[in-house]
């Protein structure tokens, strides 16, 4: 496997302080090793060049807590160009439109109100409000994506969200009653000037919603597949009370939801200042999950160093009796499992997904080709690993003929099961 080891300078820098206090020292707990971007897939003839591999080291801050990336790739390598599409995945075009339902009535917002999504893909999350008579915009810098978005009348500025922008939008739109972040805030390096940037765009009364995994979540499901270069960090609500608190924002309400393997929703509106009981909740969870304590990481780093060791160990046994194994979902996260347990096409045959941008290539570092879901029909495997372990339920219960048959199932997290 050709690799091109990137370092400090080549499209990535090593971060020297804490990204939210500055202040606390970075104690690196896990590394999983030097590993290709996580949604650079390959066409074949992409297969014989020296693919870039950068350092994935995870740290933990004395001060605030907050855990964060050692290393930083440049996000014009990453999104600009981007194979992730969110209306591929069925569960998650439901979770955003019961996200769109739940905002209009939890704070009353008017027919007509300006609503602005950013990170907003394909524009699954703002059709819904556009649905509901909102004015909408979206922000993303990957064109390929947002000219999906365009095409269905989202209107879309091709840009990373800056301070910049924020003149243009407030002369072309106004002020935003509700601005989103879903699935974008861990990918921001500079949290200041974003924070402050939709601190100083969003209407006074407005509300700064935020989706992000959960770190006690991760921690506790060994979900170190979504350590990845795209996930700068890995929040919990005390470091980011810290981060809000800096721009006189506070958080109005917290919710852990289902997501992504366990997400966080937050509520930042400006001027707040009493803590909300559900913010005091998650205090008290992240105290008992020990979150302040290095200890918790090294326990993290164990499990996840057994994954690398069992789930290899069962495929290859599986492997050795004779069965065809297949990957179901192509997801980022599947992709550093992938790699990091060295998983390649000496043990799974392809691998399946709904996408269009990443079928007919292959995936990063492993070169495994990625088929549509068709072909899972004509070539039914024995065992298929399931790579997009967080939509288990719904694609399962899709799966039902395949599994009556015959067919199983392979859950890699938190520890490898055959269902
Ligand atoms: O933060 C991010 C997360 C939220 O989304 C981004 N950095 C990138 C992306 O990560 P991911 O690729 O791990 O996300 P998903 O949503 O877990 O990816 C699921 C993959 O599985 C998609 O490529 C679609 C595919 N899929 C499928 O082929 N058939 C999904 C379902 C539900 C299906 O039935
Ligand atoms: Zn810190």
């Amino acid at each position: 496997m050709k690799l091109l080891q990137h370092s400090e300078g080549q499209g990535m820098t090593t971060i020297l302080a804490c990204r939210i206090c500055q202040k606390g020292k970075l104690h690196k707990f896990l590394s999983l090793g030097s590993i290709p971007l996580a949604n650079s897939f390959l066409r074949q003839d992409q297969l014989g060049v020296p693919e870039p591999y950068y350092p994935l080291d995870v740290c933990f801050c004395s001060n605030c807590g907050l855990v964060q990336l050692a290393q930083v790739v440049d996000p014009e390598i990453m999104f600009k160009d981007y194979v992730y599409q969110t209306g591929t995945s069925p569960p998650l075009k439901e979770h955003f439109a019961k996200l769109a339902e739940t905002t209009i009535q939890k704070f009353k917002i008017p027919e007509g109100s300006f609503v602005m999504d950013i990170g907003s893909n394909d524009g699954t999350l703002l059709e819904n409000f556009q649905k509901h008579g909102m004015r909408v915009l979206g922000i993303d810098p990957a064109r390929n994506i947002a000219e999906l978005a365009l095409s269905r009348g989202i209107d879309t500025l091709i840009d990373f969200f800056n301070k910049n922008l924020v003149s243009k939008i407030r002369k072309g739109y106004g002020k935003p009653s509700v601005v989103f972040a879903t699935n974008i805030f861990a990918h921001i390096h500079k949290l200041d000037d974003f924070v402050g940037a939709v601190n100083s765009l969003i209407a006074d009364d407005g509300v700064f919603i935020i989706e992000v995994p959960y770190l006690v979540d991760m921690l506790r499901k060994v979900e170190f597949d979504t350590i990845y270069h795209e996930h700068l960090s890995y929040f919990a609500v005390r470091p980011l009370t810290t981060l809000f608190d800096k721009f006189g924002m506070g958080i109005a309400d917290v919710e852990q939801i289902s997501i992504h393997g366990g997400s966080i929703r937050i509520y930042v509106q400006k001027s707040l200042h009493s803590l909300p009981p559900s913010v005091i909740e998650l205090f008290n969870l992240e105290t008992e999950a020990r979150i302040d304590s290095l200890a918790t990481y090294q326990k993290f780093a164990e499990d996840t160093s057994r994954i690398r060791e069992e789930l290899p160990l069962l495929l290859k046994a599986l492997k050795g009796d004779g069965a065809r194994i297949a990957g179901y979902g192509a997801p980022a996260k599947g992709n550093i499992l992938l790699n990091y347990c060295k998983i390649g096409t000496d043990l799974l045959d392809y691998i399946i997904d709904a996408t269009p941008f990443k079928q007919g290539q292959y995936t990063p570092g492993t070169h495994i080709p990625v088929f549509p879901e068709s072909h899972f029909r004509k070539f039914q495997p024995d065992y298929t690993l399931l790579l997009a372990w967080n939509y288990k339920d719904a694609i399962l219960k899709k799966e039902h003929e395949y599994r009556q048959a015959g067919g199983k199932f392979i859950i890699p997290i938190p520890k490898p099961q055959i269902v």
